[in-house]
């Protein structure tokens, strides 16, 4: 099973209506080259600096995976990246009506090494999974390919429909899995609900994925990005990526 792949020129309305059917969908160059070569430079040497593992270290977060945070601070580009049209798109369909506002819960980097094993299937919303059903899509996000990502390298694993199961419905080995097989510079849309994970790398090669997520902005973000990106990154992003982090005053005052 493949998700539905896009040009990043298709009309919005087309792939959103692909992630509401499906939980995911795949946009070709929703990056420039510029950007993404940029991103891979700076996140490589940050990636250079961790070990595999790291002290988060486990099935779920990966023995052979790096994983970096405060990702404005190691990359000025990010704070552009996340100002993204299709984002802002996503976030409108499938967030505003719950929310006047949205913000990052976390950007990651996700390098996965090789020889590691797939990834649990897993629902990002879980981490706010307090609410009586059926509860509002809260976070929709994106992974941005730094690397090609393929079947063998470790390409994310969707569970398309998934996001519309019912609580309680757990993935099971008969239900049809798609690869996120997509070409460096696309990215993955996916809603939050959609059970999902990484997959597993049995190339020499590491596989890049750039993670970021918007949040209602009621709820609480998994990532306090002050903390993690310092206050003067977050000074220096334009001011778009700034409310996108939390780095404003709304909220103060009531807003029309
Ligand atoms: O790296 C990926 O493809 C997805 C990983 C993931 O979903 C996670 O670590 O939460």
């Amino acid at each position: 099973m493949e998700l539905a792949h896009f040009a990043a020129d298709a009309p919005p309305d087309r792939i959103l209506d692909a992630i509401a059917r499906d939980g995911g969908a795949i946009v070709e160059d929703f990056a420039d080259p510029a950007t993404v070569g940029a991103l891979e430079a700076d996140y490589r040497r940050a990636l250079d600096a961790v070990s595999w593992g790291g002290d988060d270290s486990d099935d779920f977060f990966g023995r052979k995976t790096k994983r970096l945070h405060g990702l404005l601070e190691k990359s000025k580009t990010f704070g552009n990246v996340i100002d993204h049209a299709l984002g802002h798109a996503m976030c409108e369909r499938f967030l505003r009506s719950h929310a006047r506002h949205y913000r990052i819960s976390t950007g990651e980097l996700m390098a996965i090494g090789p020889g590691e094993k797939r990834q649990m299937l897993h629902r990002d919303a879980d981490s706010w999974n307090s609410f009586p059903e059926p509860r509002p899509e809260v976070l929709v996000s994106v992974n941005l390919a730094l690397t090609d990502f393929c079947q063998e390298n470790g390409a994310t694993v969707v569970v398309p429909g998934s996001h519309g199961w019912p609580k309680g419905r757990l993935p099971q080995d008969a239900d049809p899995i798609a690869h996120a097989v997509m070409p460096h510079g696309s990215a993955l849309l996916y809603s939050g609900d959609v059970w999902h994970g990484g997959g597993a790398n049995q190339t020499v090669e590491t596989r890049i994925g750039l993670y970021w997520g918007y949040l209602l902005s009621w709820l609480q973000p998994l990532e306090n990005h002050l903390v993690t990106n310092g206050q003067a990154a977050l000074e220096a992003a334009p001011q778009p990526a700034q409310r996108l982090l939390g780095y404003d005053r709304v909220g103060w005052h009531v807003q029309p």
